[in-house]
């Protein structure tokens, strides 16, 4: 039986959480931000192109990935394999000509992309919390999608660093073919194609993007960082996935030294996970992430951290149940605890856990509130407006964390969505479920940046109160 309190706990959550977003600090995010242009898929349109690039072929690379796109069989058979599976991935297009076939195939719409571009766009431009970011390529067509508000970039004004708004930094960083824009093809649950049925609503990316992909740091952040860093109170960083063995080891020199930095100013930094193949890469990750006071993971990225810390029976076991076995999600979670990051924060389809090395319902609330927004971008696609943000109050939670919740309260005494486990606090959140999804692109960096800088608003807005 589901506790009856959380309607309660909702509401009281937001309000809170709504209260104090003026409280937060200014929030550093980096690097990641791109323009996503989003193709609703269509069977006969994509069954069309299947046939004509050569069934048999297509077919031969929906059952496993590339490493990356160099041809449009590969193209189709990767969209085959997410549709398939129901299961999201994303992969480099390194070919010109696969790039002008993805254009002239076209969009449904264009949007901000990358974790940087929505979490600035939604922090900035919906919650009213100054944030800087940074962009890689200041094209028109990349700045123009940000939102108005306090979202700022950092740039060089005769020798001095200032911050501008996206859209009034002009010296544009490069042409504008040069966008780096990731080809987003969604597929609602129960899409069909060749006989295959789409198990669960998803998306394939194909990234045209020279610049996101090889992290690429702009001057003003590899200059003036410390400068930059004085000027916030928090940090979110993110875009370390399409890394390889071969490339990270330039940007990750550079981001070490950022993470000295915030760490030295007292900057809690969060480390926001994306799913990311190479197996050197996560193991360097793990390595930085002491460095973070949270990270935030859904339940793929927690398996694929699991598997290069040589716990695979436990990675198995994360993705063998739906919603994830809790058990063995707080088993991992314990794990990376271990390892220094105080705050560990898991969202899978159903429920979201953060394990804190300290103590307060306004973590719970926090998670409260970002499961809100989450509904939020579920049902629109965007978060236009913290009145859509309060509409989604009516969203009703999904019925498949009452076994969860039940399953705390037994072992651990859970109340209300609070529980300790070895000297850890545990909040639990069942969350709002939306029926059928305008997307799903951009809602899990929706969650994480909403329950990190919701936490610190309750946070620092109690201090304030206690001063
Ligand atoms: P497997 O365990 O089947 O390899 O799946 C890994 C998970 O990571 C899948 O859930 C898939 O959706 C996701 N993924 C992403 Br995101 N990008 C991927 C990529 N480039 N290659 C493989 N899996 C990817
Ligand atoms: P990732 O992009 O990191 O996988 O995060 C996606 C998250 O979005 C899921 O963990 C789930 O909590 C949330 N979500 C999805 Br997917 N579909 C949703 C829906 N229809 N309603 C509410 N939340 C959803
Ligand atoms: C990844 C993708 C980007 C997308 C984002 C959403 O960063 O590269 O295109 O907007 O994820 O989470």
């Amino acid at each position: 039986m589901m506790n009856p309190n959380w309607d309660k706990l909702y509401a009281s959550a937001f309000e809170r959480v709504r209260a104090n977003l003026g409280n937060a600090g200014s929030v550093l995010l980096a690097y990641n931000t791109n323009v996503d242009v989003l193709r609703y898929l269509r069977r006969d349109d994509l069954e069309e192109r299947i046939e004509r690039a050569g069934r048999d072929e297509v077919l031969g690379y929906s059952s496993e990935l590339p490493e990356m796109i160099k041809s449009v069989p590969q193209l189709l058979g990767s969209i085959l394999w997410s549709v398939r599976q129901g299961k999201a991935a994303e992969l480099f297009v390194g070919s010109c000509r696969v790039r002008f076939y993805m254009k002239r195939w076209g969009w449904d719409e264009v949007r901000m992309g990358g974790q940087v571009g929505i979490m600035a766009n939604l922090l900035g431009g919906v919650y009213g919390v100054p944030v800087v970011a940074h962009v890689p390529q200041l094209s028109r067509l990349q700045t123009g999608l940000f939102r108005e508000g306090p979202i700022y970039v950092p740039k060089f004004e005769n020798g001095e660093l200032k911050l501008v708004h996206p859209k009034k930094f002009s010296g544009h960083g490069g042409w504008e073919e040069d966008s780096p824009i990731h080809y987003i093809y969604e597929f609602p649950r129960g899409f069909r194609v060749l006989g295959f049925e789409a198990p669960r609503e998803n998306r394939f990316i194909a990234s045209a993007d020279d610049y996101n992909t090889a992290l690429v740091i702009r001057d003003e952040f590899r200059e003036g960082f410390d400068e930059i860093a004085a000027g916030v109170g928090l940090a979110i960083i993110s875009g370390f996935q399409a890394l390889t063995e071969d490339t990270y080891r330039e940007p990750f020199g550079v981001v070490k030294e950022h993470l000295r930095v915030l760490s030295e100013r007292e900057v809690p930094a969060h480390l926001e996970l994306a799913f990311t193949p190479d197996e050197t890469v996560r193991r360097e990750i793990l390595r930085l992430l002491p460095m973070f006071w949270s990270v935030g993971l859904n339940e793929v990225e927690l398996a694929s951290v699991m598997e290069v810390m040589n716990e695979r029976d436990l990675a198995e076991k994360l993705l063998s149940s739906d919603p994830a076995d809790a058990d063995a999600v707080i088993e991992a979670m314990l794990k990376l605890a271990a390892l220094g990051v105080r705050r560990i924060h898991f969202h899978t389809y159903g429920y979201y856990l953060a394990l804190t090395a300290y103590r307060g319902e306004f973590v719970r609330d926090a998670l409260l509130f970002a499961a809100l927004t989450a509904a939020t971008k579920a049902r629109l696609g965007d978060v236009p407006s913290m009145e859509e943000v309060a509409k989604s109050l009516k969203v009703p939670v999904g019925g498949m964390a009452g076994p969860v919740e039940e399953a705390l309260t037994k072992e651990y005494g859970m109340k209300d969505g609070i529980a300790e486990i070895n000297g850890y606090q545990l909040a639990f959140v069942p969350t709002k479920i939306v029926e059928r999804p305008k997307s799903t692109v951009g809602i899990g960096d929706t969650i994480s940046s909403s329950a990190f800088v919701g936490e610190f608003a309750l946070r620092r807005g109690t201090q304030m109160k206690r001063l």
